[in-house]
């Protein structure tokens, strides 16, 4: 899909991958978020290293290609820095519930204002098909060739613990529901964690066990304890936004209004201040 918002890099990711998907989906609430006012300019993203993270190059947007696990962190401290910025942060299972976790949880707990958006294919799928945090048990790759001897995370579980004050589930085939979800994780003033359901064709294919589960909620649970009950669903995968509350937001508690950007002294205020601070 060629458009203005495609970078023309050569995509590599595997034919019929679920990235493709989550791809267009992001695309498509770049658009709504235009036509609803919030200009292409003013959107940031970061990736972290994986397949997940090639959307990087594959989406014509401003941002920050990150390290392994680290784009939630990056994420934070741009929009501490120019909170105009809306910040999308890509991560993937292996990177966002494994070796980022500490940054994941902890952009929960203060609310920071991103949108965490998870590829999770429940593999390490750019290193060749390891064991990740939402493997299931008897996941069998070349990390765990006996079976995955551990069970999976339940990461909306974790989120909502965390303090999470949006937390939506959808799954990378569904590209209209996707895209809105994403569209209203940005628009949320306060920390939005979007975990994709993203079968690797290659390494973890789960389209049908996908389609079969994904069961889309009417509305936003009313109380965390509801939240917590849908999150602890297995059986079906219910879906959609799961939880929405409105708390103050990080930097709406650390700086008020204060806009750093806004505040910052242009050339000649700082001479103007140099000068007077030499006449004393
Ligand atoms: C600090 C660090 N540790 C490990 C790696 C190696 N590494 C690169 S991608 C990856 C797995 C990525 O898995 P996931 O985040 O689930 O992304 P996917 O490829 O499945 O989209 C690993 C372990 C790395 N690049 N940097
Ligand atoms: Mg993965």
């Amino acid at each position: 899909m060629r458009d203005d918002l495609s970078t023309g890099a050569e995509n590599t990711w595997c034919p019929g991958c679920g990235n493709f998907g989550i791809l267009n989906a992001v695309k498509r609430a770049v658009s709504s978020l235009e036509e609803r006012g919030i200009a292409r300019d003013r959107l940031f993203m970061t990736a972290c290293i994986g397949c997940h993270a090639k959307i990087f190059d594959y989406l014509s947007l401003s941002g920050i290609y990150t390290l392994h696990g680290r784009s939630m962190s990056v994420a934070q401290g741009v929009k501490l820095a120019n909170p105009d910025l809306k910040v999308l942060a890509f991560t993937g299972d292996g990177a966002g519930y494994g070796e980022g976790i500490a940054h994941l949880l902890f952009a929960a707990k203060r609310n920071a204002d991103i949108t965490v958006i998870v590829h999770d294919n429940g593999v390490y799928a750019l290193t060749t098909g390891q064991r990740s945090p939402t493997s299931a048990a008897g996941f069998e790759g070349p990390s765990t060739p006996h079976g995955n001897e551990e069970d999976p995370f339940n990461p909306l579980v974790l989120m909502l613990e965390a303090g999470a004050t949006f937390v939506a589930r959808e799954f990378s085939a569904r590209i209209d529901e996707l895209s809105g979800i994403i569209a209203a994780a940005v628009e949320h003033e306060g920390f939005s964690l979007v975990e994709v359901l993203q079968p690797s064709i290659t390494f973890n294919d789960t389209y049908e066990e996908y389609a079969a589960a994904v069961d889309t909620v009417d509305a936003p649970a009313a109380t965390l304890a509801d939240a917590l009950r849908l999150a602890r669903e297995t059986e079906r995968l219910p879906s959609g936004v799961l939880y929405r509350v409105e708390r103050p937001s990080h930097g709406a508690r650390l700086y008020g209004d204060w806009n750093p950007v806004a505040s910052h002294p242009n050339r000649d205020d700082r001479l103007e201040r140099v000068r007077t601070l030499m006449n004393q």
